[in-house]
């Protein structure tokens, strides 16, 4: 196996005999055949795409295969296999279409769109040639692969506005033609850096795309209070980003005498209108997906992941677990996906939390959250009036995923020296690094501004263009904002590759620089979007403040 998609990957340079998440060599093979097979898919649906042909099963299946090979999503060996022979049977039956719309199959199809095999030790065999390190040149393998960490990123948000009806056939078509560009021996390293900046921009497109999904579903995030203390009763905890499921989980439990609680990156669900209805929707316990062998243990009651962040389980919680959607794991029970038009059945774990004890309170008090860009403008004349007055400096992006590493304390130590007058905008799990410290609030404005999920980073971008509009500047990177984000997996990289289509300059980047950059490839971003990774929070303060 050879991996190095995240943060945390051995070394900081590639995951070689088991990944530090867990993963074993043979998913990690599996992942990378299944890669393979979706660009062999890819040049097949541009061709198909030529003729008119838009197969939506196929998108799909495309969509969840990226998804699927995101870190920390799905270790289950079994259902990679499956995927691969799907794979294979669906980019057969897209050739035929093709054909038979009178299409003609070029002689020299790239080898993933023609070659296949059924068997498990014929897939073991072809999985050890097509690797990250099947492509020989270091820069051009660096930009492929920071390509397809971005598609996955992208399918990941496609995904979640797909649950919930939301779909655009352009963010489709590019997850296509990216994937079958890594095929592409002909492309200079100047087309391969356009293409991942192209991405960038159906970064933006979809995560509009799925904040519209979102809002449109359950309404605009609104200022709240979220409790982080229990109540006695049974309950089940849902984690993952999938509002869909949790929405279907709350409708299904309402009135059973089963509690629902967020962890990690469900939290932000808590702000939207819709699901506050709901009196058994008690509040959010723990943290972000990295402590959850200690938060799962003393929960006590069921668990959903929705999607990624699962961490191999212990034996201890391992039974009350449960997995949906792209997430799996062998021994793990799983609910299968939703039939069209209907809602997912979540019987079996409402029925299991039922008999569990109560959850075991590990802190008490509330987190406040909730500034997605609606509730920011409905605020902006406050905002804008602080920093005219000098009330408030500047402000910090601090977006992103939160870790294992300890060089994350970090992110802790930064956000307590910031100065007095300068505020925080986050989004994604990285906020659990600062989010129950008490910061304090400017003239009513709190000095931890939360939009929401990783995938909300899109408002702080919204709110940062409404600044610039109001201020009446002609460049984002006038506005007094600096980025310090934080990344662990590909959806922060396609809100980094996002941020970069819209201008945004002198992101930092920690707490280490992505291992799949190879030097040439980290000197373009730098020279070109002054990229940086981080020191110590002492030199980065100096540099952000200007002093
Ligand atoms: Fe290693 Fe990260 Fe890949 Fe897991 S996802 S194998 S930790 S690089
Ligand atoms: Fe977190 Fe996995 Fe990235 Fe959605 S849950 S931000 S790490």
């Amino acid at each position: 196996m050879f991996c190095f998609q995240c943060q945390e990957t051995a070394k900081g340079t590639g995951c070689t005999i088991k990944g530090v998440c867990g993963k074993t060599a043979d998913v990690a093979n599996l992942q990378d055949l299944l890669l393979y097979v979706m660009k062999g898919i890819a040049i097949n649906s541009l061709q198909a795409r030529e003729l008119g042909i838009v197969r939506q099963d196929v998108d799909k299946f495309v969509m969840e295969g990226l998804f699927a090979t995101i870190t920390n999503a799905n270790f289950d060996n079994a259902r990679f296999v499956a995927l691969v022979r799907e794979g294979l049977a669906l980019r057969d039956s897209l050739k035929a279409d093709i054909v038979k719309a009178g299409g003609v199959l070029p002689a020299n199809l790239h080898d993933s769109a023609t070659w296949t095999a059924d068997s498990a030790e014929e897939f073991d065999q072809k999985a050890a040639q097509v690797g990250i390190l099947a492509t020989e040149n270091e820069d051009v393998r660096s930009l492929r692969e920071l390509l397809i960490y971005g598609l996955k990123g992208m399918a990941a948000y496609a995904e979640h506005a797909f649950a919930l009806g939301y779909e655009d056939n352009s963010i489709f078509a590019f997850m296509m033609k990216g994937l079958a560009a890594t095929t592409d021996d002909s492309l200079s390293a100047d087309q391969l850096v356009a293409l991942v900046l192209e991405a960038g921009k159906y970064g933006v497109d979809v995560m509009a795309l799925l904040d519209k999904a979102n809002t449109t579903s359950y309404g605009n995030p609104e200022i709240t209070k979220v409790n982080i203390g229990v109540r006695n009763n049974p309950a089940i905890l849902i984690s993952g980003h999938d509002l869909r499921d949790l929405e279907d989980l709350l409708k299904q439990t309402e009135g059973t005498g089963v509690d629902v609680y967020t962890h990690g990156e469900m939290l932000p669900a808590h702000y939207y209108p819709a699901f506050k209805k709901y009196a058994h929707f008690v509040g959010n316990y723990g943290n972000a997906w990295w402590k959850q062998d200690k938060e799962f243990d003393s929960f006590n009651g069921a668990i959903l992941l929705t999607t990624n962040c699962l961490v191999p389980p212990k034996d201890s919680y391992k039974d009350r677990l449960f997995t949906t959607s792209v997430v799996g794991y062998e021994g793990v029970k799983h609910i299968p996906s939703r039939e069209a038009g209907k809602v997912k059945d979540f019987s079996a774990v409402i029925e299991l939390a039922k008999i569990l004890p109560a959850p075991t309170e590990i802190e008490t008090g509330e987190i406040v959250g909730g500034f997605a860009h609606n509730q920011v403008f409905a605020v902006a004349d406050k905002v804008v009036e602080a920093v005219k007055s000098g009330a408030v400096k500047r402000f910090f992006v601090m977006a992103g995923c939160d870790g294992r590493m300890k060089s994350r304390d970090y992110y802790t130590e930064f956000a307590k020296a910031l100065p007095q007058d300068t505020i925080i905008l986050t989004a994604g799990c990285a906020k659990y690094k600062y989010n129950k410290l008490e910061l304090g609030d400017i003239g009513g404005i709190p000095r931890v501004l939360d939009a929401g999920q990783c995938n909300d980073s899109y408002s702080l971008a919204v709110i940062a263009l409404k600044l610039k509009e109001v201020f009446g500047l002609d460049d984002v990177n006038q506005l007094p904002i600096s980025y310090n984000i934080a990344w662990y997996e590909q959806k922060a990289v396609i809100v980094l590759l996002a941020l970069l289509y819209l201008g945004v300059k002198n992101i930092h980047l920690g707490p280490t620089l992505p291992g799949f950059l190879s030097p040439n490839v980290a000197k373009v971003l730098v020279e070109n979007f002054g990229i940086a990774g981080i020191t110590t929070v002492d030199d980065d303060m100096k540099i952000f403040m200007g002093a």
